[in-house]
Parts: C-alpha cells; structure tokens; sequence
C-alpha cells in the first residue's frame, strides 16, 4: 500500500513562490501579524511570504475548530470520519512527489528521505488512524471513548510532515477537531496538507493551519477554547508550556528532545553496527529527537568499530537536498547551524577529539559536516546536551553494567539502541535502560502501530499506536 512515491525530476516540479495566508474554517485567509518569509536552507533563497496569525487570528481558529467540533465532526458516526481519513490517505500518496520536493525545499533534507521515509510514513499514520476511527470502543478505553475536543498542537520544523501527521491523525480519528501551528522555519507543508483537506472535502473548521513563531505557538496554548495540547520540540519550551497548561483543565502531552545512547557490544556485527550508527545519528543531519547522539561502544571493539566507521563516513554524501544522492542535506537554520558549532567547538575545548571526513560543502546556504567526537567523558558538554545536528560523540565500556549506567546518566529518556548477537544480552540491557523506545540491531525504524514517547525530561505521553489514542479520549 505504502508505495514510494517516483523522484522528482527536476527542481522546478514545485514553484511555491508568492505569499501564503493561514488555513482557517475550511479557507485560506490573511493574518493579521507581519508575514515572514520561508528559507530554502540549501542557498538561503526566499521561498515564500508567510502569514503570521496573531492572538485574534488563533481566536478565529479555535472558533472554527469549536464549531466543527460541535455540529459535524463530534457527533459524526466513526466510520464516517474513517472515510476522511483514508481519504487524506490517498490523495498524500497521490501527491507524494509534490510533497516531498517542498519538504526537502523548505527543510533542507535529503529527496531521498522526504521520498522514502517522510511522506510514506505521513500516508501510514492515516491509513492507520483510520483504522481506528470506527473501532474506538474495543482500543481498551471503556465501551464509548469520546473525543476530547479541540486539540492545540505545535510542532517542531525536523520533520514538519511527519510530526502534523503523528498530531492531526489521531486527533481526528478520535473525532476532535484541530489547530496546528508549524514551526516558523518549516511552514509550507503544512499548508500544502491543508489543501489535501479542502480536496478530501474535509469538513471547514476541522483541520487549522496558524503559521508564526513562538508568540503564535503561545497564544494557541494559551487559548481557553482548547481542550488538549500537544507539543513537539526543545525542553525548555515544553516547561514552558506545562506551565502556562498548568492550573487549567486542560489535557497535556509533551514529546521533548533526547540523547540516545547506541550501545555495541564486542559480539555486534559490526559492519551492521556501523550502518545503524551512521543511520542513527546522519539521518535528517541529526535533527532528530531521538537520534542515537552517543556511541557506547565496548573497548576490545572501539578501535575497530572506529576505524569502520570512519571510512564509511567518507563514503557519505553532502550537498544538495533534491539530489538523489545525497545523504546529509542542509542544517535548517541560521540559528541551528550556530547551535551545532558551539557545541562542537566547546567538545575540542573541552578535550575531546574531533575529525570529520574530508568534504567540500557548498559556499552558500547552512551547512555542517559529518562529525565524530573520541576521548569523550561524561562530563562533556557533547555527552550532555543535545546537539540535534550531524555530531557523534563516542564513549567506551568496559561491562554491560557501566553501558546501562552509561547510557541512562542524562536528564533525557527518549530511546536507545543496543547492538548484540545475544538476545539475553539485549533484553537484560533494555530491561535497565530508561528509555521510551529501545532499538536492537537497528536504529530509526519508526512504524505507526508502535508508541513512540520519552521518560524524564524526554516528555510524557505516547504518539502511535493505540497509545497514541489514549492522549485524545475521554473514557
Ligand atoms: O525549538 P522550539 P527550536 C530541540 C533541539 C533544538 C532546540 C531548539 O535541541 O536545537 O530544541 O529548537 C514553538 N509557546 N528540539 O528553537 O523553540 C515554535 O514556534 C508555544 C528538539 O526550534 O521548542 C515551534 O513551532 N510554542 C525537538 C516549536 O515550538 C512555542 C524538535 C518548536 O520550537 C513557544 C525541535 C512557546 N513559548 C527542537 N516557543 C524534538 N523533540 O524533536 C516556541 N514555540
């Protein structure tokens, strides 16, 4: 069903030049903050003027979403609005290579992912939301499940499709209407997928678009008409929210950001090891939450495991998003790019070692090699804090104990990934980590039956899965 969608041919397939306004009651109207123009992060071109909502525009939405909410989407017999969502489905699938040129635009990641993974992955979450919609009554949650009301949502600019579709899917199988507010360096998809809307005739007000920064983001959580809020993007932010959400009725969940370890054991399979590794922290340039950000790798190994390693980073490609071949596209911002040097230029201060494969990165745009960090302690502020970009810092064990103690000495409890031939050995591992998803033997593999969350600073509450449905429903 989940077909990959055929290359894009050309840059020019998709011209997004002009303004866009925000998506509300069904319409595409102005807002009445100052626009702000989109980045194409690969040359710094403009992509398009955006729309900014200000406080009374996320008022019209919230009313628009309430409304929807009140007379059609509510009270609308689940099997119905199965229909929708299948429908969403297939038109995502049908305008797929659209789809994934903008992401890949706008974003600065590889064609290959937005092709592979993104957009097939958006398709999934409603087909198998979907699923669900008419079947809420045996999920476990009492015999009728009702919906929450109208979900606030805010999501970060890493995975702009992806992360709308973890929001809006579940949201809406469970019969709640929705306002999104994209990241502001991210906005064009979402708008692309509020167009899939008016063609699958979704009902107006179901689905809102607001575009803007945080004041946007905040004066949608702060709106007493939501029920629900759900956040996507950095801790500081999510406390942020909790605090504003505190005090009120409303509902909370919070997917925060991470720093997995990736655990290799002296009997891994190393060349395998080292494609997880290099998937775990050089897909999507590492602006990935739960990116495997530390490599614990046991000693009699590490200068082996390294050495591969190395040489397969040579072997990756940098460079131009809509090229086929590359790997490791653009950082998605000014800022990000600044985060992501400081924080390597503190791992040299600090000690540690750094090298990169040798690469040619392009003059203009935001760029970043390949990195990897040895002779990294604990203490170090690479071992620490998330960096969210393409930068690897390697740690070694001597026990599986020290790995676990390892691995879960960070505030953050987002995933792992361990790396063995033994399976006792693996769940004796992942049974001690404090993580809400572990991986064995692979990295990334996101799949929408299966929850993904965070413990500790990570966030709480599940997306995917028939967990992702708990956080809509009242029982
Ligand atoms: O995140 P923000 P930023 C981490 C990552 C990254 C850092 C900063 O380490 O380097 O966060 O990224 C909206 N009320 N992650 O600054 O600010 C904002 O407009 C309501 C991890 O981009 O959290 C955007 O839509 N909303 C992560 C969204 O929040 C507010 C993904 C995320 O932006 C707001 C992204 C406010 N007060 C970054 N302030 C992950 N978990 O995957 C901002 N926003």
């Amino acid at each position: 069903v989940f077909e990959y969608a055929p290359a894009p041919e050309s840059r020019d397939v998709v011209d997004i030049r002009g303004s866009y306004g925000l998506f509300i009651d069904g319409e595409f109207v102005d807002g009445h903050g100052e626009p702000f123009k989109s980045i194409n992060p690969a040359d710094e071109s403009v992509l398009a003027d955006v729309a900014r909502a200000d406080e009374t525009d996320v008022d019209r939405a919230v009313k628009a979403a309430r409304r929807a909410f009140d007379t059609v989407w509510g009270p609308m017999p689940g099997r119905e609005r199965a229909k929708y969502l299948y429908r969403i489905a297939r038109i995502v699938q049908e305008r797929a290579r659209e789809l994934a040129v903008l992401e890949s635009i706008d974003n600065g990641k590889p064609i290959r992912e937005s092709r592979d993974v993104d957009v097939p992955l958006v398709a999934a979450h409603f087909f198998y939301y979907a699923g669900w919609a008419d079947k809420l009554r045996y999920a476990g949650f009492g015999d009728d499940p009702r919906p929450v009301g109208v979900a606030g949502q805010v999501i970060p600019w890493n995975f702009p499709l992806l992360m709308l579709a973890w929001k809006i899917a579940p949201a809406l199988a469970c019969g709640n209407t929705v306002v999104l507010k994209p990241a502001e360096t991210t906005p064009l998809t979402a708008l692309l997928f509020a167009d899939i809307c008016r063609q699958a005739e979704l009902p107006p007000g179901v689905v809102n678009i607001v575009t803007g920064a945080g004041e946007t983001g905040r004066a949608l959580v702060a709106h007493e008409g939501i029920d629900k809020v759900a956040f996507t993007g950095s801790t500081e932010v999510g406390r942020q929210i909790a605090r504003v959400v505190a005090g009120t009725r409303k509902r909370l969940t919070l997917e925060l950001g991470g720093k997995a370890a990736n655990i290799v054991y002296d009997d891994a399979a190393l060349d395998q090891a080292v494609e997880g590794i290099v998937n775990g922290i050089f897909f999507n340039q590492g602006h990935v939450c739960c990116a495997g950000s530390r490599l614990l790798v046991q000693e009699p190994v590490a200068d082996e495991l390294l050495e591969r390693l190395k040489a397969r980073m040579a072997t990756l490609r940098v460079g131009d998003p809509l090229d086929k071949n590359t790997d490791v596209g653009a950082i998605n911002s000014a800022a990000q790019l600044a985060k992501i040097r400081e924080l390597s230029e503190a791992g040299e201060r600090e000690g540690a070692e750094r090298w990169s494969p040798p690469c040619e990165l392009p003059a203009q745009g935001y760029w970043f090699a390949p990195t990897v960090f040895t002779g990294v302690a604990q203490s170090h502020r690479i071992a620490r804090e998330e960096i969210f970009g393409p930068v690897l810092s390697v740690l070694t064990f001597r026990t599986p104990e020290e790995a676990v103690t390892k691995a879960n000495n960070t505030p953050y409890g987002l995933s792992a990934g361990i790396w063995t031939e033994k399976g006792s050995l693996s769940l004796w591992t992942a049974q001690r980590l404090r993580a809400g998803v572990i991986w064995a033997n692979t990295f990334n593999k996101f799949d929408p039956a299966s929850p993904f969350g965070g413990y500790k600073e990570s966030g709480f509450g599940r997306e995917g899965g028939r967990h992702g449905l708990e956080g809509y429903l009242d029982v």
